[in-house]
């Protein structure tokens, strides 16, 4: 199948699964086209199989605003005709759905027929869809794709409780693919290079926004540190990032707290760590807990969203309400304190990311695919 993928190529947990989904459909013979405007982050291995279209938005001085959806269309279109597309899937209703929509709609002026999925990732829905500046152009776009999926069981509840959908919305859960994180086959871990052997390493990855809640990180780190050897490794840029140094600074444990910035290489970060906290506001699936699960590290998370559908409560780690710091750093400590149990937490963890494991989604995709074909033959 030929196909187009629009995503964000940004590190957010979208354009990543959206890329790691690109890459595994071109393994499987499928021919795949990114369509977006940088090369996203993850897409290393560009070959026959796998290209990239940048959306160029020139400037202008009238607008105010650059027009990015159009030029996205516009760019849509060429690529559609010029690589014989057969089917368009768009990551992240906004602005990547409408766009994806409006080019469905030139191409059928030409008798061109492009059946788009659209697949919801959570902001786009519960913060940012949601808003009545863009709920019309949301729900209106949901409702004219021609399949629709969402990352998680409570994503597709929250989607259905928001907006007025007419037409059914596929549960395909995010991926990640188990054999890439295989210990035996990586052995570059440099854990003595970050903390002392009698230190746990604990270990948060966001983009630093409100929704992610990084005080809290930062205040449930305070906690464990009080009582056992700790390290924390604050992975991650955005908006919240100086208020996190300065409650850091605050707090008095700057030598206990490594701001590591944006890394390319997380597991190279995760392979080390203990613990990973999330104690997020919302979180439609949350990705960057799955990554930590398969490098075999506990999660204590917060359990909004689809986290309680990734972080499994007492096997993988554990889960709070929003905001219960206490609870959090009691039950951090809980799973750090014992070797035994830290132990066993890490391989839940490993064993619960397996349900996950890229073989048993991928396919779901294809699935989807096929009957999108089928459906909007004309
Ligand atoms: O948080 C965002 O707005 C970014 C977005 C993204 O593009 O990564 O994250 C959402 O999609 C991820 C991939 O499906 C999910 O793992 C995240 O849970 C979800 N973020 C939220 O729901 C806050």
């Amino acid at each position: 199948m030929k196909i187009a993928i629009v995503c964000y190529p940004t590190f957010g947990g979208s354009g990543v699964v959206a890329t790691e989904l690109g890459l595994a459909l071109a393994k499987r013979g499928h021919e795949i086209h990114f369509v977006t405007y940088s090369q996203p982050v993850r897409l290393d291995q560009l070959s026959g199989n796998v290209r990239f279209h940048e959306v160029h938005v020139p400037e202008y001085p009238l607008f105010h605003y650059q027009p990015y959806e159009l030029a996205l269309s516009s760019k849509l279109v060429n690529v559609v005709k010029q690589f014989n597309i057969e089917l368009l899937h768009v990551h992240y209703a906004i602005p990547h759905a409408y766009a994806g929509y409006m080019a469905k709609k030139m191409l059928a002026e030409e008798g061109i027929n492009l059946p788009m999925v659209t697949t919801l990732h959570g902001t786009d829905i519960t913060l940012v869809g949601n808003h009545p500046f863009y709920k019309p152009a949301v729900t209106f776009s949901i409702n004219n794709s021609d399949v629709v999926t969402s990352v998680s069981n409570s994503l597709k509840e929250d989607t259905l409780k928001f907006f007025k959908i007419k037409n059914e919305i596929k549960v395909v859960p995010n991926f990640i693919d188990c054999s890439k994180y295989d210990k035996k086959e990586f052995t570059d871990c440099q854990r003595e290079m970050m903390a002392e052997k009698k230190e746990k390493i604990i270990t948060h990855i966001s983009n630093f926004r409100k929704v992610k809640r990084i005080d809290d990180v930062i205040k449930i780190f305070y906690k464990i540190q009080k009582r056992i050897d700790a390290k924390l490794m604050m992975v991650g840029e955005g908006p919240e990032k100086e208020a996190a140094e300065d409650l850091v600074d605050e707090l008095n444990i700057s030598d206990k707290v490594m701001f590591l910035g944006q890394s390319h290489e997380i597991d190279k970060i995760l392979c080390f760590s203990d613990l990973f906290l999330l104690p997020s506001e919302k979180e439609s699936f949350g990705f960057s807990a799955l990554e930590a699960m398969v490098n075999g590290v506990a999660v204590v998370s917060t359990n909004t969203g689809g986290l309680p559908e990734v972080n499994i409560d007492g096997v993988s780690g554990y889960l709070s309400n929003v905001g219960d710091v206490e609870e959090m750093a009691s039950r951090s400590l809980k799973i750090l304190e014992n070797d035994e149990t830290l132990e066993r937490f890490k391989q839940g963890a490993r064993k619960v990311a397996e349900k996950f494991d890229i073989q048993n989604i991928v396919p779901l995709y294809e699935d989807i695919y096929k009957k999108a074909l089928q459906q909007t033959v004309v």
